[in-house]
């Protein structure tokens, strides 16, 4: 902690201002006071000039749309801090890309010089940038993206550089963020994965010494400036009270990225409004002080830049006057990306000889082969990923196989960055548990861009992971976690199985824009496709996403039993023993899409049987069963029996034995079965 009681020499101003809470200010504020008190160089291009007084300009009128109710939500201005975005973001090309966080008008302006849209975005009209529907926060623009999640767009920064990279574009990304960020974690796993592949990725931090009402002595331990420096990244400083250096300093770094290397520069700044609104416990002394040191304010002192303040804050009111009051409707908002419907019209289905795991290879090297780039942790070869899916892509397709650092919501982010720019990007998460970790980047990033930046956006990230027990690893390693995904709006969830040869719907796959967590299975993997046994048929739905249908040869189903990847073939191998313990003649639907669900093949299944069994990996409260069951109840006569099978609401133990009864089984479907029949169950 660098918060200290200081002597008045070193917390006071150089005029000998004191502060009210001068005794316990910290050390950090306290060089904010000298960079302020200095006489520096304000002779700048016109144009920056003009750039910082507009972007004030149209951050204030924000604030009074505010007062008048003609904005919702929230506004974070910069005010006081426009020099950061004019000096850095004015200097870079169209073509490089900045990403930002909630602070980000500024930025935006400087970059993208779409004020006027800004300012509709803000009103939620549809002329806004993103239609009106993302507003302060999240805006988006060729070459902007922001997000207001902090620092979650860091990692999709990394992957936008590699995208850049590949193409041996010198282009660079921009990526700020504010001090109190850095206590975000995705914070470090960028530096580093940045400093290992040296990428075009320029860190801002603009450091106002508060993050929201937190003086940075309370939440930075050491120093920002030194925070990129044990990755062996390049650090610049500046501030934006001397912003003829800033501007200099801005150049070196921006330069120093193009030639292919990542920067860290920090910019020292004060935020002269409140955080957000009107939510300021600043001492007011202390805000005077720097207000009166603004550079802003000090050029506004000349009567040239008060003439064109006023022609410039009247431009901006004539097109606040002038804005359209169209607004978007539900209707045109709410389409989303996923690909919907089934199909009643089955198909009988062959499998070529081979296991599931040669296929999955091979789906994910042709994908390689047409540009696609694999992330993943220890998946270079000769190792070839923990469950060696994609062992052999690495070595026949150099570049294109990143073997990863351990952290998970930089390779789901990197996937995104990758994905958002046209390359397509599969991220393998080593064990479906660690899909926690790219939970915030799965939710606040790929899922929200295509609504929230106006339906701009796509994001066509795949995020691939094993599920499932069965081997014995225990609590951290062997659970399935797909109804917590299920549960992601425009998140498409795909589940694989032996089955039925995964090629055809990957490939299907390739051409969707909404992002995809693709479920494999641990104990799949190595099982050889599946061949119909005598007394039953393999049949799939026609469509692109294919359900397989398991029926009977001969007489009608008695039991409907719906599941999903490896459960489903363990299903299949017993559909016999079913029918011998419970006497009633099963199918077996495996549905190969998870989210969006669809229940078209059950619901053609359960008019014949009138009875339905859901058999899920994962335990089943709230999960993939209660939604299946309560949309086919809804839908029918009431006269459907149905029940759901999972895994017990406990973490997976290790001992083979109980782990086996505790996960979902073919044992547990009998049970279900037999109760639904009324009869005793023998294995509960
Ligand atoms: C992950 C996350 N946690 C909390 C918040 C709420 N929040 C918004 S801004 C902010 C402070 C950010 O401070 P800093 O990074 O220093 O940026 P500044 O506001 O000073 O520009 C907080 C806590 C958020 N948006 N995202
Ligand atoms: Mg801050």
């Amino acid at each position: 902690m660098v918060s200290v009681h200081t002597d008045r020499l070193t917390s006071e101003g150089q005029d000998g201002s004191r502060f009210a809470g001068d005794e316990g200010i910290d050390l950090p504020l306290a060089e904010a006071r000298r960079l302020a008190s200095r006489n520096t160089d304000l002779s700048l291009p016109e144009n920056s000039i003009a750039e910082a007084i507009l972007i004030r300009a149209v951050e204030e009128r924000l604030l009074s749309l505010f007062s008048e109710g003609r904005m919702n939500g929230t506004v974070h201005t910069c005010v006081g801090q426009e020099f950061s975005a004019v000096c850095i973001a004015g200097q870079l090309r169209e073509t490089d890309w900045i990403t930002s966080n909630h602070r980000c008008h500024g930025h935006f302006i400087s970059k993208t010089g779409i004020w006027g849209g800004l300012l509709d975005e803000l009103m939620g009209l549809e002329s806004g940038v993103c239609k009106g529907i993302g507003s302060s926060q999240h805006l988006y623009a060729p070459g902007f993206i922001s997000n207001g999640t902090q620092g979650a767009l860091l990692p999709v920064a990394a992957g936008m550089a590699i995208h850049n990279k590949r193409l041996g574009s010198d282009d660079i990304i921009a990526s700020f963020i504010g001090e109190g960020t850095l206590g975000e974690g995705i914070v470090y796993e960028t530096l580093n994965f940045a400093a290992l592949q040296q990428l075009p990725q320029l860190f801002v931090c603009e450091n106002n010494f508060y993050s929201q009402s937190t003086p940075q002595a309370r939440s930075i331990a050491g120093t920002v400036e030194s925070r990129a420096k044990p990755f062996g990244i390049a650090t610049f400083s500046a501030d934006t009270w001397d912003p003829a250096n800033l501007t200099k300093v801005a150049s070196e770094a921006i330069e120093f990225v193009r030639s292919g290397k990542p920067a860290f520069l920090t910019v020292q700044t004060y935020r002269l409004n409140a955080h957000s609104k009107g939510d300021d416990d600043r001492n007011q002394a202390e805000i005077a002080f720097f207000r009166a040191r603004d550079p802003l304010e000090r050029l506004l002192a000349e009567p040239r830049w008060q003439a064109r303040q006023a022609e410039i804050t009247e431009e901006v009111a004539r097109h606040v006057r002038s804005a359209a009051d169209k607004r978007l409707s539900r209707k045109a908002y709410l389409p989303d990306q996923l690909p919907r419907g089934g199909s009643e019209i089955v198909k009988p289905v062959t499998n070529p000889e081979a296991r599931l795991l040669q296929c999955l290879n091979d789906a994910y090297a042709s994908a390689v082969r047409e540009g696609a780039v694999l992330l993943g942790e220890d998946i270079a070869d000769p190792y070839g990923g923990a469950f060696t899916v994609t062992r052999g892509i690495d070595a026949a397709n150099p570049g294109s196989v990143f073997t990863m650092p351990i952290s998970e919501a930089l390779i789901a982010g990197v996937a995104m960055g990758l994905a958002l720019r046209g390359t397509p990007a599969y991220a393998e998460i080593m064990f479906g548990d660690f899909m926690s970790l790219t939970f915030d980047q799965i939710l606040s990033n790929a899922s929200k861009f295509h609504h929230m930046y106006g339906h701009q956006a796509s994001c066509p990230a795949r995020i691939r992971t094993p599920m499932g027990g069965k081997r014995g690893y225990g609590p951290t390693h062997s659970q399935s976690l797909e109804k917590f995904f299920v549960g992601i709006d425009n998140l498409m969830v795909m589940a694989v199985t032996s089955l039925l040869d995964p090629r055809p719907a990957l490939q299907a796959l390739a051409k969707e824009a909404c992002p995809c967590v693709i479920i494999e299975n641990k104990t799949d993997y190595a099982r050889r496709l599946w061949a119909p046994s005598p007394a039953f048929k393999l049949q799939a739905t026609q469509t692109k996403f294919p359900d397989l249908v398991i029926s009977p040869v001969s007489g009608v189903p008695d039991v409907t039993i719906v599941s999903y990847g490896g459960l489903a073939r363990e299903l299949a191998d017993s559909l016999e023993h079913i029918f011998r313990q419970t006497d009633c003649v099963p199918e077996l639907i495996c549905l190969t899409r998870l989210h969006p669900l669809d229940a078209t093949a059950v619901m053609h299944s359960v008019a014949q049987s009138r009875r339905l069994v859901v058999a899920e990996e994962g335990s089943t409260p709230f999960g993939i069963g209660s939604e299946l069951v309560c949309r086919v109840l809804t839908k029918t006569d009431g006269t459907i029996d149905a029940r759901t099978v999972g895994a017990d609401p406990v973490p997976i133990p290790s001992p083979k034995a109980l782990e086996a009864k505790v996960l979902a089984s073919p044992d547990k479907v009998i049970d279900a079965i037999l109760e639904l029949r009324g009869a005793e169950a023998p294995n509960g």
